[in-house]
């Protein structure tokens, strides 16, 4: 490398280093100082309910499990309505699920993972005879939230009306009695507090898409440095590098971290993950090449071989200052 090189490359990480500290897409203040100088911790594979992120529109109503019932009408053959009890008492299945908000930014808190049961959405469908002209199915909740996806997508195994997270009924911020968890779609489509399913015909808009959001929420691949986190001191020539990666659906095939802003990405150690359906963890045995300032990029490819970003911005980062003699 020449001299203009290497002049121009301290340029460059001068100004990328002050573009990543300086998050731009951040949807309000407090996210900032999250992000900013935050402590490094590792991901725990599931979240507990207590630090499991909530993102709602309004205060969390309380319901009276006695009194809900949940319909499901619109273009149905037989409409019908259900209560609680009678939720409890159908067959129910579980799955391990990470859900992640459409506006969480890169590095972010909002996503968690937990352990989810109840019924199947396509049992019910099933059973109320879905119209032919079909388009979207339409999920109510108490708040006056509403959300829709493809009749195609409701109708798939893996839908869940979940009853509990984590092994006890829903905590009533997180949608108690019963919330939708659609695996591989962003957070915003898994409605809470349900209390209708409707049929309809037409691309119906949701509450967010109404604001500009947009109407499909596929999860793109996605990947967290947890250790070191950022500006941490390093006293160690080697350091364990600690992180996240999500990929919806398609999962998570591979995950590489940079330590040249990007020149050259490393592959890292996957952990298997508790469900097809939940986030990766990962690890790199870091040889730190000299103390002073260092940056840390991490890229995630999903399981269909689609890579996040292409340019720094793209990939959450982490500097340190490494210390040792
Ligand atoms: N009824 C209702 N459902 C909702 C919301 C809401 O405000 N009201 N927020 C949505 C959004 S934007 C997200 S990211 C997830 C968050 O679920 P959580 O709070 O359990 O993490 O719920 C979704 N379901
Ligand atoms: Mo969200």
């Amino acid at each position: 490398m020449n001299i203009s090189r290497r002049t121009m490359l301290a340029s460059t990480v001068a100004t990328v280093g002050t573009l990543l500290w300086r998050p731009s897409r951040l949807i309000n203040a407090g996210l900032l100082s999250s992000l900013y100088g935050k402590v490094g911790k590792k991901t725990s594979p599931l979240t507990p309910n207590d630090d499991f992120y909530i993102t709602s529109i309004d205060v969390s109503p309380t319901l009276d499990a006695s009194e809900w019932t949940l319909s499901i009408e619109g273009l149905v053959e037989r409409p019908f309505t259900l209560t609680y009890d009678d939720l409890l008492k159908r067959p129910h299945t579980s799955m391990i699920a990470t859900l992640e908000c459409i506006g969480n930014p890169l590095g972010g808190e909002q996503i968690s993972t937990a352990k989810w049961s109840g019924v199947a959405i396509h049992q019910l469908l099933h059973e109320a005879g879905v119209g032919k002209n079909a388009v979207d199915l339409v999920l109510h909740g108490a708040d006056g939230y509403s959300d829709s996806f493809p009749l195609s997508r409701a109708q798939r195994e893996e839908v869940l009306l979940a009853l509990t997270m984590n092994g006890v009924p829903l905590p009533a911020d997180h949608g108690f009695p019963a919330r939708v968890i659609v695996p591989g779609l962003y957070g915003v489509k898994n409605v809470k507090w349900l209390t209708k399913l409707e049929v309809v015909d037409y691309d119906y808009r949701g509450y967010w898409q109404q604001d500009g959001w947009p109407e499909v929420a596929n999860i793109k691949p996605q990947s967290r440095i947890d250790l070191p986190g950022d500006r941490e001191t390093v006293t160690t020539s080697t350091y364990t590098i600690h992180g996240m990666a999500f990929g919806g659906e398609f999962g998570i095939e591979k995950v590489e971290i940079s330590t040249d802003l990007g020149m050259t990405w490393q592959s890292t150690a996957l952990a298997t993950p508790l469900s097809p359906y939940a986030w990766r963890l990962w690890s790199y045995e870091w040889q730190i090449p000299k103390p002073g300032e260092h940056t840390i990029l991490v890229r995630a490819t999903n399981g269909q071989g689609v890579t996040q970003g292409k340019r720094l911005g793209d990939w959450h980062a982490v500097s340190i200052e490494a210390t040792f003699s």
